[in-house]
């Protein structure tokens, strides 16, 4: 039974890639989930400045998942190339990457370019304010920045696109019609937790985005909506925790998933769990590759 994947021009060994924004900070977290059984790697979005990110608390656990405010913090391009600069890596390196326009996004692909496999642009932060959500919201903003992005760079795109929004498709059909190699979702969901003594919101910035179990269904389901629409594969990304999960995922239309939450709550051991649980299902089933099962729900 074969785990390997061939994606935008890549090969993973696995269909599992770490999300952008769960312990990814550096080369050695990375290098970390690949041994851990990861078959590629998201980073952190980056951005033009470096950013410290939102005053703790940050992160607040919630019975069914995360709610996260971290304020995309980040080195900047400059940091980031500094951070990255004598690492070679034997897995594909997806660089995300976030601005306030199709020329800032244009412009971090073009100076990152060397040292990215591809790249994900970061349409969907749920609470920066004038990046994410708030631009890849709008389907024109969307199509603009992945247009800007294309000219730019040679490497393949994925958009990440929102779900907080009415309909994802739209927003999926206009990164396809701009040029992108893919498109992955979900972000976290738009979310807020309130401390009762306290009688405010708990994060420092008061709102953020909700992920782990709780949004597995939601992030299903545009995964599901988006492989029924579009031409270009779909990267699921959402709550993702169990082998089920992920098989699921695979029949709603994902040609590869992204896992993060997970990590934070289970730790590093979950790629290796995840992986062979998909192997053990492909193999009872009658199964010889992931590939083989890709949409068999869509119907
Ligand atoms: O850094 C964050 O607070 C953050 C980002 Br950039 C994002 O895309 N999604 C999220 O839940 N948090």
């Amino acid at each position: 039974v074969s785990l390997r994947v061939k994606l935008l021009g890549l090969t993973f060994e696995n269909p599992l890639i770490l999300a952008s924004g769960i312990d990814d900070k550096t080369p050695e977290q990375w290098i970390r989930a690949h041994e851990e059984g990861a078959g590629g790697v998201v980073t952190k979005s980056i951005g033009v400045e470096p950013r410290e990110g939102y005053d703790n608390p940050t992160i607040v656990e919630l019975p069914y998942g995360l709610i996260n405010a971290m304020g995309l913090p980040n080195p900047g391009w400059k940091g980031f190339l500094k951070m990255v600069e004598g690492y070679t890596f034997d897995f594909p390196l997806i660089v995300s990457i976030f601005g306030g326009s199709g020329e800032e996004f244009a412009f971090l692909a073009e100076k990152l370019s060397d040292v990215a496999d591809a790249f994900e642009l970061n349409l969907s932060c749920p609470h920066a304010k004038g990046y994410g959500m708030e631009i890849g919201q709008k389907p024109e903003n969307v199509y603009e920045i992945v247009r800007a992005v294309k000219e730019a760079t040679d490497r393949p795109v994925i958009a990440k696109l929102t779900p907080n929004t009415d309909d994802i498709t739209r927003l999926g059909l206009a990164a396809e019609r701009a040029g992108a190699d893919a498109v992955s979702a979900i972000n976290t969901l738009k979310a807020v937790a309130i401390d009762v003594y306290a009688r405010r919101p708990i994060l420092s910035n008061r709102v953020g985005g909700y992920s782990g179990p709780g949004v597995k269904p939601v992030a299903l389901r545009a995964v599901y909506d988006l492989a029924r629409t579009l031409e270009i594969p779909v990267i699921g990304i959402g709550g993702i925790t169990t082998w089920r999960d992920a098989v699921e995922f695979l029949l709603a239309g994902a040609s590869a998933l992204q896992i993060g939450t997970a990590v934070s709550l289970r730790g590093w051991g979950v790629f290796r769990e995840i992986s062979t649980g998909i192997e053990a299902y492909l193999e009872s089933e009658g199964f010889s590759s992931v590939e083989e099962i890709v949409g068999l729900a869509l119907g």
